[in-house]
Parts: structure tokens; sequence; C-alpha cells
């Protein structure tokens, strides 16, 4: 994509978010999509939250990815305002009792109002499901995740071969 245009939107509920969430904008960035990041706090910058998932649609963002800790209402709150997939990255915070708590926040959502929940901390897996939406009706993105997912494999398969000539003894790294 070389549009300009974000169509990815990371946001996170704090700067202290951002150590985890810029795996997701890293993702990204390899694949090519154009994201915007920033901060918006469902508790301490409600009225944001809800003009900025208000407008993502109309300002031709396609897919919201939400990081939070601790109480983590951001994900579906802005869920519940827009008409994008939001994927939610629970963090395990410093208001976090041991990041269950971020993950059920996230996760537990009622019937009507989903998000996409990926693993504790596991930013760099909601850009790759943001970027695998994306490639649902954009060509390009669509080969970079198809090619990311092959080297996966080849990787592993590498793997299985220098297992089987090399022993398990000696370990992966020699
Ligand atoms: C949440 O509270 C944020 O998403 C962050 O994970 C957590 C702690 O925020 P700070 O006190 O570090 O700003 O709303």
């Amino acid at each position: 994509m070389s549009t300009n245009q974000p169509l990815v939107a990371i946001i996170m509920g704090s700067d202290s978010d951002l150590p985890i969430m810029q795996a997701a904008a890293d993702i990204l960035k390899e694949f090519g999509i154009e994201y915007e990041l920033t901060i918006v706090s469902a508790h301490r910058t409600p009225r944001r939250m809800i003009e900025y998932a208000a407008v993502a649609k109309d300002r031709g963002l396609k897919v919201i990815i939400a990081g939070a800790g601790g109480a983590a209402h951001l994900p579906g709150m802005v869920a519940s305002i827009t008409s994008l997939p939001v994927i939610g990255v629970p963090i395990k915070s410093s208001n976090s009792i041991d990041g269950w708590d971020s993950v059920l926040s996230i996760l537990q959502m009622p019937n009507g109002i989903p998000v996409a929940t990926v693993a504790l901390n596991a930013a760099k897996n909601a850009g790759i499901l943001a970027a695998t939406i994306i490639g649902a009706f954009d060509e390009t993105a669509g080969e970079k995740v198809k090619t990311y997912k092959q080297n996966l494999e080849t990787e592993v398969l590498n793997k299985v071969n220098k297992l089987k000539k090399e022993g398990w003894q000696n370990g992966f790294d020699q």
C-alpha cells in the first residue's frame, strides 16, 4: 500500500503500553500497511475515545487495534461505538493483578459487541490479524501475509530436517 492513508489504527490506554504495542506497528510496517498510533484512554479521556471511535470509519480506517491493561475497557468501548472490526490486546500493566484482569476485561464481551482478543501482550499477533483483515480486500497486503506464513512454515520444516539429520542432543543453535 502506498497511499499514506492509514488503514489501521493502533490505540492504547497509556504511553506505558507503548513498549508492548509497538510490536503491532513493527509488523504492519514490515507488511507495508499504513497505520496511525496514538493514546486514547477510556477512563482518562472518555470524550476523546467517543469522538475517535465515532469518526474512525469516515476517516478511512479499516481496523482498530486497541491495547489496554488492568480494567481494560478501551477495546470494548471503542467496539461499542464503531462498526469497524476491533482487535483487543490485553496488556499486563502496572495496575494489573496478573494479566488475567486485562484478558477477561477485553475477552468477555456481551453478545452483539465482539472484540477479537489476542493473547496477553500479543500486539504482534494483533498486527498480523489486522493485516489479514486488510488482505481480504487488498491483494498486495494479502500476498504479504501469505508469504509471511509460508516463511514460518519453511522455518519449521528446516528445523525438522536439521533435527532429523543431526539429532536433538546438540540443540538448535549449533
Ligand atoms: C490502562 O491503565 C492503560 O492501558 C495502562 O495499561 C494502565 C496503566 O496506565 P498508566 O498508569 O501507566 O498510565 O488504562
